[in-house]
C-alpha cells in the first residue's frame, strides 16, 4: 500500500472520498490535485480566516495607513501579535504598524450596533494620530449585526477630510487567502492604484506578493538597488498609499508570492499595460535566475553588467558560511506545509543545503499554483468567489504604458521561463514525493511517523504537536522571530537557524512524565 493510501485507510468512506483527491505520491511531472475548496467539518486544519488574510496579511504591512479592527479584541490582537508586520516609515511618513487599533466590541455593542463605537474610535484616532488615510476592517460579528461600514467610511471621509475605507471582511466568508487577501486587493486596484501620477527615474519595477515578514522586502530592494533598479511599490510589505498609488507607473511587476495576487498583475496589465514576470527571492539560483531575468527584460547592457557584478559580490560574501551550513545539513530530509507558495520557494532553498524534501503543501493554494497556470482554463473549483466582488476592469487610455509590445514579449518568454506566467510546485519536486492541500492535524501525526524527516516547515498551529514529538519545526509564517531569509544574506540565516535547530535537539532528549513514571507518585501526602 502506498504511504498516501495508508495514511487514507484509517478514516471512514465519507472523509475518505473528500481527502482522497487533496494528497497525491508524484509519479509524473505534474498530476492533478484538488485544492480550494472548503474543509470538511470536524476535520482540524491550520487555515486562517477571511478578516486574517484582509486585515492581518495583505492590508496589516501598509505603514501610512490606520488600520481599525471593527469587532472584539481578539481579532485585532491575533493579527496584529502572530504577523510579523515590519516597516520603516518613509521620509517625513507616517508609519501606524507598531500600533493595534480595535474597537474592542462588547456583549451590548453586539445587541445594540457598533457603529457609534467606530465613529468614537475615528475620532479619537484622527485627534491622536492625525492619519491621511483610514482603514476600517470588519469582523464576524459586525457582519452578523449588519453594522452597515461603507456608510460609517463616507460619513467620517468628509467630515475629516481624509481617505476612510472600509473592508467587507468578515471571517466567516471564507479563508484567509482565497477570500481575505481578495477582498483587500480588489480595493487596492479600485481604489488607489493609479490615483497619483509620477515619472520614475530608473528602470522601475513593483514586487507584488511580498510581505516583508523578518525583513524580506528590505533585502530584496536591497539588492535591486544596487542593481539600479527603481523599486516604485512592495504589495503589501513595508508598503504604502502613497506607493501604491504610483504603481501604475512601472515598468515590470515583478511576483514573488503567485496565489495572493497573480490577480492583479492580470488586472495592472489590461488597466496600464503592465508586464509581470513570476521572480523569486528565496534561494541563490532562484534569487540568480530573477535578477538576470529582469536584466533581460530591460535589456539594457549598463543593467546587464551591474546585476552581474551584484551577483558575484553577494556570492563571495556569502560563500564560507554557504560552505559551513552546507556541510551540516547535507542528506537530511524535509516536509513543508505553509499557506501558497513558501512550500515550493523554500524546497529550492533547503536544495541549497542538500536537504531533500519528503512531503509539501498548501493551506489556500489554487490547482495552478501546484500544477502551473496551463490548467487554469480546466479550474471548475472556487470556493469563495461567491463572496468576493469581481471586478471588470478595462484599459485605461491616459495612464497606459507599453513597455514591450506583445511581439516582443513573445519574443521574451523564449528567454524568460516564467514570463507572464507560473508553471507551479510540483514540476520542481522528485518522483515519489507527496503533495498535500490542506493537511490537517491527523494527517500531519501520520505523514510524521511514515516519513519520519529530519525538520517540519509549517505553522503555529501544528508547531509544537510536531516540536514535541522530536522532530525540528521551524515556522515559514513568522520565521520563529528570525529572518530575513530571502536573497543572499536571507539564505545564510535560513542555513544558520536550521542548522542550530538540528544540532539543539533539545525535545528529542525530554521523554514526557507520564512515560517514564506516574508523575503523581510520592506527591499525594503522606511520608515517602
Ligand atoms: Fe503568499 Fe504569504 Fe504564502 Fe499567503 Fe499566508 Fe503568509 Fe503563508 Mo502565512 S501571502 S501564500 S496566505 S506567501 S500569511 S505572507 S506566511 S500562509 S505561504
Ligand atoms: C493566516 C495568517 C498566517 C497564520 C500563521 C500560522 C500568517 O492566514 O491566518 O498559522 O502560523 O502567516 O500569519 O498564515
Amino acid at each position: 500500500m502506498s504511504k498516501v493510501d495508508s495514511v487514507l485507510d484509517k478514516y471512514s468512506a465519507k472523509v475518505y472520498k473528500n481527502r482522497k483527491g487533496h494528497m497525491l505520491e508524484l509519479e509524473e511531472e505534474t498530476q492533478e490535485i484538488a485544492a480550494n475548496s472548503r474543509t470538511m467539518p470536524g476535520l482540524i486544519n491550520h487555515r486562517g480566516c477571511c478578516y486574517a488574510g484582509c486585515k492581518g496579511v495583505v492590508l496589516g504591512p501598509t505603514k501610512d495607513a490606520l488600520i481599525i479592527t471593527h469587532g472584539p479584541i481578539g481579532c485585532g490582537f491575533y493579527s496584529w501579535g502572530t504577523r510579523r508586520n515590519k516597516a520603516k516609515a518613509e521620509d517625513g511618513g507616517q508609519n501606524y504598524v507598531p500600533y493595534c487599533f480595535s474597537t474592542d466590541l462588547q456583549e451590548s455593542d453586539i445587541v445594540f450596533g457598533g457603529e457609534k463605537k467606530l465613529d468614537a474610535a475615528i475620532e479619537e484616532a484622527v485627534n491622536i494620530f492625525h492619519p491621511k488615510t483610514i482603514f476600517i476592517c470588519a469582523t464576524c460579528p459586525v457582519g452578523l449585526i449588519g453594522d452597515d461600514l461603507p456608510a460609517v467610511a463616507k460619513r467620517n471621509s468628509e467630515k475629516y477630510g481624509i481617505d476612510v475605507i472600509s473592508f467587507p471582511c468578515e471571517g466567516y466568508k471564507g479563508v484567509s487567502q482565497s477570500a481575505g487577501h481578495h477582498i483587500a486587493n480588489n480595493i487596492i486596484i479600485r481604489d488607489l492604484i493609479g490615483t497619483v501620477d509620477y515619472k520614475p527615474t530608473k528602470h522601475s519595477v513593483n514586487i507584488l506578493g511580498e510581505y516583508n515578514i523578518g525583513g524580506d522586502a528590505w533585502e530584496i530592494k536591497r539588492i535591486l538597488t544596487l542593481c539600479g533598479y527603481e523599486v516604485i511599490a512592495t504589495f503589501t510589505g513595508d508598503g504604502s498609499v502613497d506607493n501604491y498609488r504610483k504603481a501604475h507607473t512601472a515598468d515590470l511587476n515583478v511576483i514573488q508570492c503567485h496565489r495572493s495576487i497573480n490577480y492583479i498583475a492580470e488586472m495592472m496589465k489590461i488597466q496600464y499595460g503592465t508586464a509581470w514576470m513570476k521572480g523569486d527571492f528565496i534561494g541563490l539560483d532562484n534569487t540568480i535566475e530573477t535578477l538576470r531575468e529582469m536584466a533581460k527584460f530591460f535589456d539594457d547592457p549598463v543593467l546587464i553588467q551591474q546585476t552581474e557584478k551584484v551577483i558575484a559580490d553577494e556570492l563571495a560574501n556569502i560563500s564560507d558560511d554557504m560552505s559551513l551550513y552546507r556541510t551540516k545539513l547535507r542528506g537530511k530530509t524535509a516536509a513543508l506545509f505553509v499557506g501558497g507558495s513558501r512550500s515550493h520557494h523554500y524546497q529550492l532553498l533547503l536544495k541549497d543545503f542538500g536537504v531533500k524534501t519528503l512531503l509539501a503543501g498548501y493551506e489556500f493554494a489554487h490547482r495552478d499554483d501546484y500544477e502551473g497556470r496551463e490548467v487554469i482554463p480546466n479550474i471548475v473549483e472556487d470556493a469563495d468567489l461567491k463572496n468576493i466582488e469581481v471586478l471588470n476592469v478595462e484599459k485605461i487610455e491616459d495612464k497606459y504604458k507599453v513597455y514591450k509590445t506583445e511581439e516582443e514579449l513573445e519574443e521574451l518568454k523564449k528567454e524568460i521561463s516564467e514570463l507572464e506566467d507560473y508553471k507551479g510546485m510540483e514540476r520542481d519536486m522528485d518522483k515519489g514525493s507527496i503533495v498535500v492541500d490542506d493537511l490537517n492535524h491527523y494527517e500531519t501525526e501520520e505523514f510524521i511517523k511514515k516519513l519520519k524527516p529530519d525538520m517540519f516547515f509549517s505553522g503555529i498551529k501544528d508547531k509544537f504537536v510536531i516540536q514535541k514529538g522530536g522532530i525540528l519545526s521551524r515556522q515559514l509564517h513568522s520565521y520563529d522571530y528570525s529572518g530575513p531569509y530571502a536573497g543572499f544574506k536571507g539564505a545564510v540565516n535560513f542555513g544558520r537557524d536550521v542548522t542550530m535547530g538540528m544540532y539543539t535537539p533539545v525535545w528529542n532528549y525530554t521523554v514526557a512524565p507520564w512515560k517514564k513514571e506516574s508523575v503523581l507518585e510520592g506527591k499525594l501526602g503522606g511520608e515517602d
